[in-house]
């Protein structure tokens, strides 16, 4: 099933017939290959990848330009995509531009994130010192990742970490985005750090439960203030020798919180007379920074909601972690924690052990993925 996809959408993109014949011959090959490897697994955002990937290693049919020329290869990391320009960090510290190999940009259509911010690449040189190709994407390991228009966008690669941000108000705390936030990043494999901005705005007092009932969850749970400094040196600590990306709804403080930490990024943030102007994003691109503290983090455009990618509604309890001990205990081994009388999920709910709060929140999602 998922290679005679995979071919179907090559061919629609296909745009030069008479060289990419050889090519699509050796693609299926490949493409059989890889999947019988995964048979038996559902075809998920990472197969596809690596599928490409297979893909784009193995195959030999098409003259590059930039073989042609024989440019030597090196590996980096990509700081930030624009359009199909990607900005490549090398070892010793050179930003190479480069475009991406014409095999992989003729996919670029239907998969929209070939290439993305934090992505381990290899890379070509061209002719020029400062320009070269991106031939090949390392597998990634800790994303971001949301739908969007019914595809995968990826928006952050090789990450081990998340700061959802949220602001206390302008714009005001959306809780039940907190939890679509925690399972994207169980999803993807990060460990969630959950920062409550503008603390100089408002109170917080009733949000202590809250802030409680995430903390036990292992959750770091902090409250911060870009104005006051509040909260920011266990942000700072937090952030040292890691990879992280920080994101949340524009306007939350995502950027501003990044300057206090490390004053000279100079980054952009909105302005008091761009604040009346509502859903503008102030940093429009993810871009990879560099921490004094050692390690790296991403900054990202404000994101409005967030939409599992690819997620089943059977397999939203395993992103509500704190149900583990109670799921064995169900009635049926394939209890949904919706209408089953016998679940202990619910039990469990009703004697305050699990939060009415996080099971609304399940119930949520479960319901909307199963909608789609
Ligand atoms: N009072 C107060 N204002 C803040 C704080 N953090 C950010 N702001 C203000 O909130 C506005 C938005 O901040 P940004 O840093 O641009 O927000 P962002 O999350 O990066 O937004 P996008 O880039 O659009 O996603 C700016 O006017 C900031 O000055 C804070 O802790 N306290
Ligand atoms: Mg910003
Ligand atoms: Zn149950």
């Amino acid at each position: 099933m998922a290679k005679k996809k995979i071919r179907v959408e090559f061919r629609k993109n296909r745009n030069k017939p008479p060289r990419a014949n050889d090519i699509t011959v050796q693609f299926q090959g490949d493409a059989a290959v890889a999947g019988d490897a995964q048979s038996g697994e559902r075809v998920r955002a990472k197969g596809d990848i690596s599928r490409h990937r297979t893909i784009i290693q193995d195959d030999t049919g098409e003259p590059m330009p930039s073989m042609k020329d024989g440019g030597e290869s090196r590996v980096g990391r990509v700081l930030r995509v624009q359009g199909l320009l990607s900005a490549v960090e090398l070892a010793d510290g050179s930003v190479v531009r480069c475009g991406v190999r014409r095999l992989l940009k003729s996919l670029l259509t239907d998969e929209r994130s070939i290439v993305t911010t934090g992505d381990l690449v290899t890379i070509r040189l061209g002719d020029r010192p400062d320009e070269g190709t991106i031939e090949r994407v390392e597998p990634r390991r800790g994303v971001l990742t949301r739908a969007s228009r019914r595809k995968e966008h990826v928006l952050v690669a090789n990450v081990d970490q998340v700061v959802i941000v949220m602001s206390l108000v302008q714009p005001e705390i959306k809780i039940h985005l907190i939890d679509r936030y925690v399972a994207t990043a169980y999803k993807g494999e990060l460990a969630p750090i959950l920062c409550l901005n503008k603390a100089d705005l408002a109170d917080a007092v009733e949000l202590q439960p809250m802030i409680g009932a995430y903390s036990q969850m292992g959750i770091p749970t902090l409250l911060t203030s870009a104005r006051t400094g509040q909260g920011l040196p266990r942000l700072r600590e937090l952030l040292a020798d890691r990879a992280t990306v920080f994101s949340g709804q524009s306007g939350v403080g995502k950027s501003s919180l990044l300057n206090a930490i490390q004053p000279e990024l100079a980054l952009r943030v909105k302005t008091v007379s761009e604040q009346n102007q509502k859903g503008r994003h102030t940093t429009t691109t993810a871009e990879l920074i560099k921490l004094e503290t050692g390690g790296w983090v991403v900054d990202t455009p404000g994101v409005r909601q967030l939409q599992l990618w690819d997620t089943r509604p059977e397999e939203v309890e395993m992103y509500f972690r704190e149900f583990r001990p109670f799921l064995a205990m169900c009635g049926f081994p394939d209890c949904t924690h919706t209408h089953e009388t016998t679940c202990e999920v619910k039990a469990a709910v009703r004697r305050r052990h699990l939060s009415e709060r996080r099971y609304m929140s399940y119930l949520g999602m479960f319901n909307g993925l199963d909608e789609e």
